[in-house]
């Protein structure tokens, strides 16, 4: 059985619950990380030496990085239609899956920290105002790419980019602040709220 090391309200724990749910694979999850068991303890570290979640454990296969462990369950499981093995095909939707986890995670980080979080250290109001319309800038760009993608981030079909794309599409409509008029978003949204994973992994939860 699968086993997945992190504790669910982390974003890129979920990327992987919600990528077991699409492809229907059972798994055990054991908690570690936020206010559960600290990834610094030596058993976790013997897993990741980073000391981050989430890790997956598959069959002695263990793995990190949420963004390489939902390619590699897509792969794995042979699910060409969550990521296609045409290597043209297949980039265009790592794209999305790498500018989620880099551009956009760095860009939200502050203003989620602050005013999800609540974490003390993350209140300025100018440093909030910065990564809030950061965080915008980079959905209005996926907002326009939704105008004509013909559906989801990648295309008319959904694929592993909709995973890493809609939880960061659930969180900037989580931040506390008046969002922007992006009707392409919005439809994207209540699309991917169709998905039972989304509803158990994405907006089933705060941010
Ligand atoms: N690039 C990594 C980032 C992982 C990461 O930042 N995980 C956070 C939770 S979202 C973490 O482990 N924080 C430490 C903790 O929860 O103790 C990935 O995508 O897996």
């Amino acid at each position: 059985m699968l086993k997945v090391y992190g504790q669910p309200n982390s974003i890129n724990v979920r990327k992987v619950l919600w990528a077991c749910e699409e492809i229907g694979i059972g798994f055990e999850r054991e908690d570690w990380g936020g206010t559960t068991r600290p990834t610094a303890d030596p058993v976790f570290k013997a897993l990741n030496p980073f000391s981050l979640i989430p890790v997956i454990d598959d069959g002695g296969v263990v793995l990190r990085e949420s963004n390489a462990i939902v390619r590699y369950l897509a792969a794995s499981r042979e699910r060409s239609d969550l990521l296609p093995a045409d290597p043209v095909q297949r980039a265009r939707i790592e794209a999305w899956m790498d500018w989620q986890g880099s551009d956009v995670s760095s860009a939200c980080r502050y203003v989620f920290l602050g005013l999800l979080r609540n974490r003390a250290d993350c209140q300025d109001p100018a440093q909030l105002e910065a990564s809030d319309q950061a965080f915008t800038r980079l959905m209005a760009l996926a907002d326009q790419e939704l105008a004509s993608s013909g559906g989801y981030i990648a295309g008319p079909a959904f694929t592993a980019a909709d995973i890493c794309v809609g939880l960061s599409v659930r969180r900037w409509f989580a931040i506390p602040r008046p969002r922007a008029d992006l009707p392409n978003i919005k439809r994207y949204y209540d699309l991917l709220n169709e998905r039972p994973g989304f509803q158990k992994y994405g907006s089933g939860f705060a941010s």
